[in-house]
């Protein structure tokens, strides 16, 4: 794993005593940040209980250092670059280096502490996201605590009561900060490491951009249309495929903090429900699935067995959540002939192309803005994939070594196994 690593100093313990005089601190933890988009294997716990760590998509786990008993994270709030995808980066907000921040993992009972450093140009908090703590550790700026201003460092102490899945986000200028992508998640074992056992465990978020075409800073005031659809803050293709050897059993964890639902859809598989926000659902209770809706504000689990090896599409099911930028306000031209009328435009307006609505657009070697992603791409071994957005790949091979992330390539099905294309006699022309 490469990371910049730095020490924070002396000056943010100044502002953390401000926050919290009881706290005697001698040193804040040190700020471990990470530049590249890259999935990182998941951290195996290097003090404290044991647990089976989380593979989050795209992301990674925050190191902490075990001081007296406590867990301690350090969390800096800052302008991040993250690439959404090869070809295009977005100026966002985030936690040490990303957005989503680092994930944060702990075990069902262990005290934690987090210092919050914020250096953003405006006031923040943060906000733990289905936590059981005390009220005035909720992180809600005004109403639990004061905001923490521009070079602050606050501090946040409570006991991870519940086992399960959490986020974490600004309860301060929300609008902008979320919009900027600043989130996280956070996964809280259960005491009992043996209980509830999966081989591979991911989880990430869902979350929207509204990026202009040839721009790189979200706009901030955008209600519902956005045009970035995003798993922690990357489109297809830049999202990492999720892997499994068959038989395995895994486990899905995303919260969505878009201002929209998503219902995520598992091809070739059923799944299981198998927890909320709320916690985990008994065995007895947990309802089957390919589809599961997730509303603002939500987490779902999901888990099944990888039973079929296959390249198996894994995405959001609204289409427009599964294309990229410039797929928005486009006219419906099907059926227009547009060949006539091109050309006379093309007399009056130099470089005018038509735009044919739909399929043709996918596969159209149309020249793009800078830093603009097409709208949608991911070449196949059969072609154009014709997804952007909220997609991905989840890939089941039955030669997959346990705790192997690395992306195996595209699957080869048996001989004979495959849709093909008729040969015989094309079908009797209809009147
Ligand atoms: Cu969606």
């Amino acid at each position: 794993m490469v990371t910049r690593r730095h020490l924070f100093g002396g000056m943010g313990a100044a502002f953390a005593s401000a926050a919290v005089g009881r706290a005697a601190l001698a040193a804040l933890p040190q700020i471990v940040t990470r530049d590249d988009a890259r999935m990182q294997r998941p951290l195996v716990p290097p003090t404290g209980k044991p647990y089976r760590p989380v593979a989050t998509l795209n992301g990674w786990t925050l190191p902490w250092r075990m001081r007296n008993g406590i867990k301690e994270f350090h969390l800096v709030a800052e302008p991040v670059v993250r690439e959404i995808a090869p070809g295009m980066k977005a100026n966002l907000w985030g936690y040490n280096g990303q957005s989503p921040g680092p994930t944060i993992e702990v075990v069902e009972g262990d005290r934690v502490r987090i210092f919050v450093t914020n250096r953003l140009p405006e006031a923040t908090s943060i906000h733990w996201h289905g936590q059981r703590l005390p009220n005035g550790m909720d992180g809600v700026s005004g109403l639990t605590q004061p905001s923490i201003k521009p070079g602050q460092t606050y501090v946040y102490e409570f006991r991870a009561q519940r086992a399960g899945t959490f986020m974490y986000h600004p309860h301060a200028d929300e609008t902008t900060q979320v919009a900027m992508g600043m989130m996280g998640s956070w996964v809280t074992h259960p005491s009992d490491a043996a209980s509830m056992p999966v081989d591979r465990d991911y989880v990430f978020l869902l979350n929207a951009y509204d990026i202009s075409p040839g721009s790189a800073t979200p706009k901030v005031s955008t209600m519902l249309d956005f045009n970035l659809w995003t798993f922690n803050s990357r489109a297809y293709p830049g999202i990492d495929p999720m892997m499994a050897r068959i038989g395995e059993r895994v486990r899905i964890r995303v919260g969505n903090l878009t201002m929209t639902n998503h219902p995520i859809h598992l091809h070739g598989h059923e799944f299981e429900v198998a927890g909320t926000d709320g916690g985990w659902i008994p065995r007895g209770a947990r309802w089957p699935e390919v589809t599961t809706d997730i509303a603002v504000g939500q987490m779902r689990a999901i888990e099944f067995e990888a039973a079929a090896a296959g390249d198996w599409a894994f995405h959001c099911h609204k289409s427009h959540h599964t294309m990229n930028a410039m797929s928005h306000g486009v006219p419906n031209t099907l059926g227009v002939e547009q060949s006539d009328l091109a050309e006379k435009i093309a007399a009056l307006v130099p470089d005018y192309m038509s735009m044919d609505a739909g399929h043709a657009m996918a596969g159209m070697q149309m020249p793009l803005p800078e830093n603009t992603l097409g709208m949608t791409s991911g070449d196949g071994p059969h072609g154009n994939i014709e997804m952007g957005g909220m997609f991905t790949v989840f890939k089941v091979r039955d030669d997959l070594a346990p705790g192997d992330y690395r992306d195996p390539g595209w699957y080869h099905p048996p001989k004979g196994s495959v849709a093909y294309l008729w040969e015989g006699e094309p079908p009797p022309v209809s009147r």
